[in-house]
């Protein structure tokens, strides 16, 4: 019998600055209820799902954006989701902005299995954007202002889930897609199945703006449809989509298969279910053949990837003298 699971992308539309958690909370769980109704056994929600995606907007004062994060998980506000994990019998992935007891603050995620057991946590590694007010941009993007460097590596949990004694699960946080190391530190504990949050501008800030909407679009998918392939797994990438605080975010959730093929995708802005059905036992192809890393890879050559963070320039040639 073929090990399959169910699972769900389950796409935000926006959520406003004044929309409080119990409002999203609340889509949340009618997306849950009908994953249910699909035979879904596995939702994966947004990044920071519970509010607007606040690293948009500038506080001097980084304690006046503390409203924004969980100091608890569950919490009174989050426990519907706990609940409705438990009577329909699904997992959920979430993610959100996490205050620690000692007051650090992350953008993490969490994975949680349907008795509502936290199963696997994983804090964002790679923070785009800056950390002071940036003047010359219409919108911030302030992550490495509220958010410290996720400390727990790239974790992969083998644990049950649906019918299946046990799945390799590991989690990806939005820009961290974009980063082949990442994908390969999860490729290298056997994931089977990557969960991913993302909130993506249609608008490259950085760029004052510029750069064409479709190669937004082409780029998010182009690198989880390679982590896939190259390491032999299935992703659910989830985003927020739509016009938040007047920003767009461009959707176009998917899930991806091992061969790196889209075999779901989003259509709309707005809550939105896609499915799909994971036969995890094609994992085997990639990792058996051309990314069996046991029989290729050649790490006494990778030697730069850690040892070096910014790129060097190379040797100039240079013609010699005869000799
Ligand atoms: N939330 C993100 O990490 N967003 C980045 C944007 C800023 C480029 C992303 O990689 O999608």
């Amino acid at each position: 019998m073929s090990r399959s699971i169910t699972v769900a992308a389950a796409q935000l539309g926006p959520i406003q600055m004044t929309e409080p958690r119990s409002v999203a909370v609340e889509r949340m769980v009618r997306l849950m209820e009908r994953a249910h109704r699909r035979g879904v056994e596995l939702v994966v929600f947004p990044e920071l799902a519970l509010t607007t995606f606040f690293p948009r907007h500038y506080h001097k004062d980084i304690a006046e954006a503390d409203h924004w994060f969980e100091t608890a998980m569950p919490s009174n506000e989050t426990a519907p989701l706990f609940a409705a994990a438990r009577k329909y019998g699904i997992g959920f992935h979430l993610g959100y902005a996490e205050m620690t007891e000692g007051g650090r603050r992350f953008n993490t995620a969490i994975l949680v299995n349907p008795d509502g057991d936290i199963l696997l946590k994983y804090r964002k590694v790679h923070l785009p954007g800056h950390a002071e007010y940036d003047p010359r941009r219409k919108v911030q993007h302030l992550e490495k202002r509220y958010f410290e460097v996720g400390n727990l590596g790239f974790p992969v949990i083998r644990a049950p889930m649906a019918s299946l004694p046990g799945i390799n699960m590991g989690m990806l946080i939005c820009n961290d897609r974009r980063w082949p190391e990442a994908w390969r530190v999860l490729g290298l504990q056997s994931v089977e199945l990557v969960l991913l949050g993302y909130n993506t501008p249609s608008l490259n800030m950085e760029a004052g703006g510029f750069e064409a909407h479709h190669l937004r679009v082409f780029h998010s998918h182009l690198s989880i449809q390679a982590g896939c392939y190259q390491n032999a797994c299935f992703a659910v990438a989830t985003a927020k989509a739509g016009t938040e605080d007047g920003c767009e975010l461009f959707g176009h959730s998917i899930i991806v298969n091992p061969q790196g093929e889209i075999i779901a995708m989003a259509t709309s802005w707005d809550d939105e279910l896609i499915t799909a059905d994971c036969n995890l036992d094609i994992c085997r192809l990639g990792r058996t053949t051309i990314f069996a890393f046991e029989r290729h890879r050649r790490p006494e050559a990778y030697g730069r990837i850690t040892a070096q963070v910014g790129a060097v320039q190379p040797a100039v040639w240079a013609k010699r003298a005869a000799e």
